[in-house]
């Protein structure tokens, strides 16, 4: 065998041996599959798995054809390499196949992005929460009983989000300095922070338990810290019984704050 023929094909088996070294190795972790809690977020799985399978199989038969053409023209005694200053048709039609891919893409998600992102179809529902983005904490402002934000029974939380099951959940989203990114993973929710702007997020679970928020924006030396605690509560009274505890810790907190400035 040629040492050229050689070549290809431990090149090729190189790749399929380490893409299938990579597959195997992720196949456990976290983040290769992590398990969707929210309605919306079937439909933006979907999604991602169109968008595999159509970068899977250019991906695989472009590698196909590569191999093909190591394999089938390797290099001879005298033999030159041609020179082609340009394939009008050929330029065309690789132009063309994905261009129609990506406007079929945005014609496809229109439907998803709308029911996400549009104003018009935000649950008109009260924010549960004001979320502040800062270098680099969340911070969370609970409306209190009255269930109106920004008066004097807010509740003040650091990294430690809740909401209700199966209810659809509003929040605001701010940031205090840089651009932040609000990424609930198990929710597929995603939303920019940006500086100067509120802007509302809404988002459903279908299951009740604890799931985490982090920082999808590098922002600073800090980013890698940037995570909550995010729970998800089965009923609307065991949120409240939540809010009540933690307000009346953070009343008891805010006291002592006090007498201590006071020097009591
Ligand atoms: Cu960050």
């Amino acid at each position: 065998m040629k040492p050229e023929r050689l070549w290809t094909l431990l090149f090729a088996l190189g790749a399929i041996f380490a893409t299938g070294c990579f597959v195997y190795a992720r196949s456990d972790a976290d983040w290769w599959l992590v398990p969707n809690v929210s309605t919306i977020g079937r439909e933006i799985d979907h999604l991602f798995v169109i968008i595999l399978l159509i970068t899977g199989i250019v991906f695989i038969g472009t590698q196909v054809v590569l191999c093909y053409i190591l394999w089938k023209f390797p290099d001879a005694p005298g033999r030159k390499a041609e020179y082609v200053h340009g394939q009008m048709k050929l330029e065309v039609i690789w132009t063309i196949i994905p261009a129609s891919i990506l406007v079929f893409l945005a014609l496809y998600q229109m439907g998803t992005w709308s029911k996400i992102k549009f104003r018009s179809s935000m649950p008109k529902v009260q924010p549960v929460a004001e979320v502040t983005a800062r270098q680099f904490q969340w911070v969370f402002r609970y409306a209190g009983e009255d269930r109106r934000l920004h008066t004097d029974d807010d509740l003040i939380t650091v990294n430690d989000f809740h909401f209700v099951k199966s209810e659809p959940t509003v929040i605001h989203l701010r940031s205090t300095d840089v651009l932040h990114s609000f990424f609930l993973p198990q929710f597929r929710i995603k939303q920019d922070a940006v500086p100067g702007l509120t802007i509302p997020v809404w988002f459903d679970s279908e299951q009740s338990g604890k799931f985490e928020l982090v920082c999808a924006e590098l922002c600073g030396w800090g980013h890698y810290k940037m995570r909550g605690n995010v729970t998800v509560h089965e009923t609307q009274a065991e949120f409240d019984e939540w809010l009540k505890k933690a307000k009346s810790e953070q009343n008891r907190d805010q006291l002592a704050l006090a007498n201590a400035a006071n020097g009591g």
